[in-house]
């Protein structure tokens, strides 16, 4: 067992840490207030090769491994949650997928623009009617010449209103009820009417939309995957999108931890500092133990995806506790801050808006422990099977 990062991995944190602390932390307050989504970041983060971290560099990206991007995760949403989502959505909800499932045409002709940040990727598999039962979506793809025609809406569409690459999920097979009647379908903005951006609680640099898609062709080679397994792609993306979203919720925990610790060793009550009384110590240790466990989790999780190892459980885990940290250490800071944590003067409100989504999307806390009890049952059914001798 080795906790050392290597070399690499430390120089992708050291340029991520650069940026996020220079060139987003700085205006993530204004991001937030304004509701603007900084479009300008994601271009320099395009020329530095942080849009596209763990792609080959034959398809235009980093070529890195899969931790060195939970890394750069965690440092840009420790600077603004929102940023962190961008990326995480736009690198493994919407490129990964293409490299893993596409053909040699579809990679090369969607991932490098993606890798390199000149194009922004989505992915649109929850539906109004379909959230948590993901296989039960109604968009619709029928077999139209070579091509398809695709009627139906989606929401909640993380990077929708920019991405022009859009990873989404449709009914090929409108006999079969469920996961085996869906298929998955790379498409352009231009195929894909955005109806709304959604209003928040937080996240406010990133975007939110519903889309609508009225009877649009697109050609045969838009199919990524075999017709009725996308279902299976959507599932292996989120095993991975997970443990991205597990890497948020730490850099949200830790921006927590960072502020609630400042704010202690400066302000002054019954003639002391506040890090000087144990309630507040102890508030500040139990964050730093917590965090340093959801940190440990997510790592792992990356690494057994890096070893081609199974993680959807442990990216599940991850996910689970991770977010239940955010939430609590946001929750903490605050009250360390007081009534200066209330308000909009300190960060520590935003990241409590900005924690509570990490418990709900890409799967919920409820999903989490579907996916993790599922195998350990799983686990057990075998051992069990394995431990009963065979009748003759
Ligand atoms: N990787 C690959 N394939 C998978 C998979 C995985 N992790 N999990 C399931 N599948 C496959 C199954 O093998 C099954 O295939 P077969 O029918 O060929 O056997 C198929 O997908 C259906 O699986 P399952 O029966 O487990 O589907 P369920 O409808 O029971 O759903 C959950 C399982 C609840 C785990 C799934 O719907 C889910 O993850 N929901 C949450 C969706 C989500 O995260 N939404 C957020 C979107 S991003 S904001």
């Amino acid at each position: 067992m080795d906790f050392a990062l290597t070399g690499e991995q430390r120089e992708i944190q050291a340029l991520a840490r650069e940026i996020a602390d220079n060139d987003i932390a700085p205006h993530a307050g204004d991001w937030d207030r304004e509701h603007r989504f900084p479009r300008e970041v994601f271009a320099k983060l395009g020329s530095l090769g942080l849009m596209g971290v763990c792609i080959p560099e034959e398809l235009g990206g980093a070529g890195a491994d899969f931790l060195s991007y939970v890394l750069v995760l965690e440092e840009l949403s420790r600077a603004d949650a929102g940023v962190g989502v961008t990326v995480a959505v736009h690198t493994s909800a919407a490129t990964l997928p293409i490299v893993t499932f596409g053909t040699e045409e579809q990679k090369a002709r969607f991932v490098p623009a993606l890798a390199r940040g000149e194009a922004l990727g989505a992915f649109a598999l929850t539906e109004p009617g379909s959230g948590s039962d993901a296989g039960s979506l109604r968009t619709t793809a029928v077999r139209d010449g070579d091509g398809w025609r695709l009627s139906g809406s989606k929401q909640w569409c993380t990077n929708g209103s920019h991405a022009s690459t859009f990873l989404l999920f449709a009914r090929t097979d409108p006999e079969t009820v469920g996961a085996r009647g869906v298929s998955a379908f790379v498409l352009d903005a231009d195929h894909v009417e955005v109806t709304r951006e959604e209003e928040k609680l937080g996240l406010h640099s990133s975007s939110t939309a519903d889309l609508r898609l009225e009877d649009v062709h697109v050609d045969g080679d838009r199919l990524l995957h075999e017709e009725r397994n996308g279902f299976a792609v959507a599932m292996a993306t989120l095993d991975g999108g997970r443990i991205g979203i597990a890497a948020q919720a730490v850099g949200i925990a830790q921006a927590s931890l960072d502020t609630a610790r400042a704010y202690a060793l400066e302000r002054e009550q019954f003639g002391s500092k506040l890090a000087e009384f144990q309630a507040i110590r102890f508030k500040l240790a139990d964050m730093a133990t917590e965090i340093e466990a959801a940190r440990q989790l997510t790592l792992r999780a990356a690494w057994l995806k890096q070893a081609g190892l199974p993680h959807g459980p442990a990216g599940a885990m991850a996910k689970l506790f991770a977010s239940g940290v955010a939430v609590r250490a946001s929750q903490e800071a605050i009250q360390v801050l007081g009534g200066y944590g209330y308000t909009r003067e300190f960060p520590a409100e935003r990241y409590y808006r900005d924690a509570k989504i990490t418990e709900i999307y890409e799967g919920t806390s409820e999903i989490q422990r579907i996916v993790i009890s599922r195998e350990l049952l799983k686990t057990a059914e075998r051992q069990l099977a394995a431990s009963v001798p065979a009748e003759d």
